[in-house]
């Protein structure tokens, strides 16, 4: 290993309450639609960059050697920083997990949100988190919301460039303790990516009708978060969820993330609600059940999801903070 100084950031995960599914530039990672997140509490990856160490770039994830695609992909976005910073040296990046990388919460948005901060000061840059939030976005778009702790925006924008598809902070995570109980139904990774997922949904006849109802969908969701409305959040959360599934349902070849127990659990989510309990599901891109509700309710919730067969493990957490630099 080399001496260059090393810089360290953690950013979390996030809960997408109103989904970003689709690009208008790939490239850039530019959104068809604007799209609001959760920071999650604990789901977080920790990112440490040096720049002058060796003959070659070196990228570890959870203590192994990133290769193939996984490279490919940290290589271009260092490119980025490098470029920004008018930097040449080469790069020692290694990013580490705080959950475990097989249960597929260890989320992109998570690692990209802390790489743009440790690669950027690493490289000498001061950026703004507003900066910082469209270099994340170059790396995964939902990752330009993890820059954010609480309640986040990322703004769809009209620049062909991109500068004004950055997020922005709604209410920090103080605003409102809600709860997010995650049922992990599949440990096995899935088989089409996001950006796969996304390419494919553009294509169906469903997506139309998907971009046409985001504007209001995103009215809706920052009058509720001001409101501390979960009954207004939630099922508007799901809805989103539902509506972004079922564009894939109607693609051609089709895709579907749910295995067998992601509909066991919306229906335990669903009997939930029928007993009077706030509970509202939502769906990412793979088969985990991600559900909001109030803290009192979080461990009923979680027992109730345990319960459900093909169920592995339960995980509650909480609105949590944006990216920061580890001491
Ligand atoms: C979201 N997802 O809003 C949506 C909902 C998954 C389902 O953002 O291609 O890893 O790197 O921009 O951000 C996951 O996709 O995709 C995602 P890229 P990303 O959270």
């Amino acid at each position: 290993m080399s001496a260059a100084p090393t810089t360290s950031a953690r950013a979390n995960a996030n809960l997408a309450l109103v989904k970003y599914w689709g690009k208008r530039d790939a490239t850039l990672n530019l959104p068809a639609t604007g799209s609001i997140s959760l920071t999650l509490d604990g789901l977080a990856v920790e990112a440490t960059v040096a720049f002058g160490g060796g003959e070659a770039d070196r990228f570890e994830i959870d203590g192994v050697p990133a290769t193939g695609e996984e490279a490919r992909r940290l290589a271009r976005f260092i490119d980025l920083v490098r470029e920004e910073a008018g930097r040449r040296e080469r790069a020692l990046v290694s990013t580490r997990s705080t959950v475990p990388r097989s249960i597929g919460l260890a989320s992109s948005a998570a690692a990209f949100a802390a790489l743009a901060l440790a690669a950027s000061r690493a490289g000498g840059l001061d950026l703004d988190p507003t900066a910082l939030s469209a270099l994340a976005r170059r790396g995964s778009g939902s990752a330009a919301r993890s820059i954010f702790g609480g309640f986040v925006e990322w703004h769809r924008g009209d620049r062909p460039d991109g500068h004004d598809s950055v997020a922005e902070p709604l209410a920090g995570p103080e605003h409102w303790d809600v709860r997010v109980v995650v049922a992990v139904t599949e440990t096995a990774p899935k088989t089409v990516s996001s950006r796969a997922g996304m390419e494919r949904a553009a294509a169906s006849p469903f997506y139309p009708a998907w971009v046409a109802g985001a504007d209001g969908d995103l009215a809706e969701a920052r009058a509720a978060i001001r409101a501390r409305d979960l009954e207004a959040l939630g099922l508007l959360a799901e809805h989103s969820a539902l509506a972004m599934h079922a564009i894939g349902l109607a693609a051609r070849p089709p895709l579907l993330y749910w295995r067998g127990a992601t509909v066991e659990c919306l229906h335990r989510v669903w009997a939930l609600r029928s007993d009077g309990i706030a509970a509202y599901a939502s769906i990412d891109a793979g088969p985990q059940v991600k559900v909001l509700c109030e803290p009192a309710d979080a461990a009923r919730v979680a027992a109730a999801l345990g319960e459900v067969p093909g169920v592995a493990r339960v995980l509650t957490s909480r609105p949590g903070a944006g990216a920061e630099l580890v001491a």
